[in-house]
This record gives structure tokens, C-alpha cells and sequence, in this order.
């Protein structure tokens, strides 16, 4: 590759038509959407970004419930962060470890999340929360669903970053046999409609390292978690025909 194949800061990994490509897009569901490389333009902006979150809000890694150490170590930024701890799962505004509110979420994570969104068809996505997880070689994240949220008509949109790994896509049962699905560094996947209750896991990530991340794997989850604005709540109360 010659340098002139590439542009100026993006560290000569990808060349300017690779960067170019239209993303590739692969539905594992009726509703999930994985845009292959979708985030390879953005790199740039989001690694610095990222940097910052995580030097006010650093990795750690949290109890569950049962007592048990994640081995996913876990960040958050935006309005909202989920924790977990002895007493249960829930998302909190302020950040356990200091008090304070977690870190804004950077204006580069909220476009590529909308972008993604719009791109997979979800219009009207507006994130505020985005959880930050970090997998070093042989960490893991078991099967389960997602039910922390206030309401689940919103997407999840998640971006990979780093090492690869394996993602298990499930069903509505955790007895369902579950898709495996490969998670590269750049791929973004939006998970809505009938698929987001859908039992979902990531297998044990394996050693290696990659050339901007090193020996992890970064995975970052954009989430509606909160309750949309009040306006909204009550007309979608009063389509139902409720009081409220
Ligand atoms: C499919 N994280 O933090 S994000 C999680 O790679 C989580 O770190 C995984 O599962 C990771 O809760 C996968 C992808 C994801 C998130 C929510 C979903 C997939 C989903 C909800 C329904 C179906
Ligand atoms: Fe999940």
C-alpha cells in the first residue's frame, strides 16, 4: 500500500477505498441488522473520544447479583449507566464508584448511533445511555436479555471494537439454539422489533491483539433506557386508550 492510498490519520490500516466501501449489510433477524464496517470512517473521532469517557469513568468490573465477578469490565457515559451490584441490575444516572453523573456521551457516539439506527431503519433513535464494555482474551458474557429498560421500543445499536468475537444470537427462550454470529472490529449491529428480547451472549474472547486496541475487545451499546419525554408517553397512552 502506498501512502498516498491513504488519508492522513488513519494510521495506514485501511486504504481510502476501503474506508469508501458501502457497508455491508446482513440481517440475523427479522429486525437486526449487522452493518459490516459501518464505523470504519468514524474511527478516528470515536478512539479519541472514547479515551476521554474512560479517563473520567475507568473500566471496572461489577458484581451480579448471585455474587459473582463479570468478567466483562464495564464503563459508562450518557444520562443514564447500568450497574450491578448484590442488590440487582438497574441503570443509575450517577456513576457507584464516585457519585457523580457519568460522563456526557460524546456528540460522535449519538451520530454514529442515530446513523446506524436511520441506516438499518429506525428513525427517531435518540440514546441516552451507552454502556461501555471491555472483554480481555477469555472474557465472556453469558446468555440473557436485556430488560433494564424503561420500555422496549426503542433499538439497540452496538459497535465493536478491537479483538474479535464471537456473538451468540438466541431466541425468545433460553433454550433456543442460538445463531453465532462473528463480530469484527468497525461492525455495528442494530437489534429492534420482535428481536429485542431475544436471549443473546458473547462466547469467551480469544488472545491476540489487535493493532489500535491491543489485547481487548471494546464493545459500545446505545440504548433508549430511560423514559422518552413526557409527551410522548402520554400520547402513546392515550392511542391505548389509557388515562395517563
Ligand atoms: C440482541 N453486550 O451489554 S451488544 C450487553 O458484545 C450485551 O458486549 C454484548 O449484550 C457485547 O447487554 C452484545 C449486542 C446486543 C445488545 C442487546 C440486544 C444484542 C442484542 C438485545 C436483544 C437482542
Ligand atoms: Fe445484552
Amino acid at each position: 500500500m502506498r501512502s498516498s492510498d491513504t488519508a492522513p490519520g488513519n494510521l495506514g490500516l485501511f486504504s481510502e477505498e476501503e474506508l469508501q466501501q458501502p457497508p455491508r449489510m446482513e440481517h440475523l433477524g427479522p429486525q437486526s441488522l449487522a452493518l459490516r464496517g459501518f464505523a470504519l470512517p468514524w474511527i478516528e473521532r470515536l478512539l479519541p473520544a472514547l479515551e476521554q469517557v474512560l479517563a473520567q469513568a475507568p473500566f471496572r468490573q461489577m458484581l451480579t447479583p448471585g455474587g459473582f465477578t463479570m468478567s466483562v469490565g464495564l464503563s459508562s457515559c450518557g444520562q443514564l449507566g447500568w450497574t450491578t451490584d448484590l442488590t440487582g441490575y438497574r441503570y443509575s444516572a450517577t456513576d457507584p464508584q464516585n457519585g457523580y453523573p457519568w460522563p456526557r456521551m460524546p456528540e460522535v457516539f449519538r451520530q454514529l448511533a442515530v446513523a446506524a439506527a436511520h441506516a438499518a431503519g429506525f428513525a427517531d433513535f435518540t440514546p441516552d445511555s451507552c454502556l461501555i464494555n471491555c472483554y480481555r482474551p477469555g472474557a465472556k458474557m453469558s446468555l440473557h436479555q436485556d430488560k433494564n429498560e424503561h420500555d422496549y421500543s426503542a433499538p439497540i445499536v452496538s459497535l465493536s471494537l478491537g479483538l474479535p468475537a464471537v456473538f451468540l444470537f438466541g431466541g425468545l427462550q433460553r433454550s433456543d439454539r442460538s445463531l453465532r454470529v462473528p463480530l469484527l472490529h468497525g461492525d455495528v449491529v442494530v437489534w429492534g422489533g420482535v428481536d429485542r428480547l431475544r436471549y443473546h451472549g458473547v462466547l469467551p474472547v480469544k488472545d491476540g491483539s489487535h493493532p489500535l486496541l491491543g489485547q481487548q475487545r471494546i464493545n459500545l451499546t446505545f440504548r433508549q433506557a430511560g423514559p422518552t419525554l413526557e409527551l410522548d408517553r402520554k400520547r402513546r397512552s392515550a392511542e391505548q386508550g389509557g388515562q395517563g
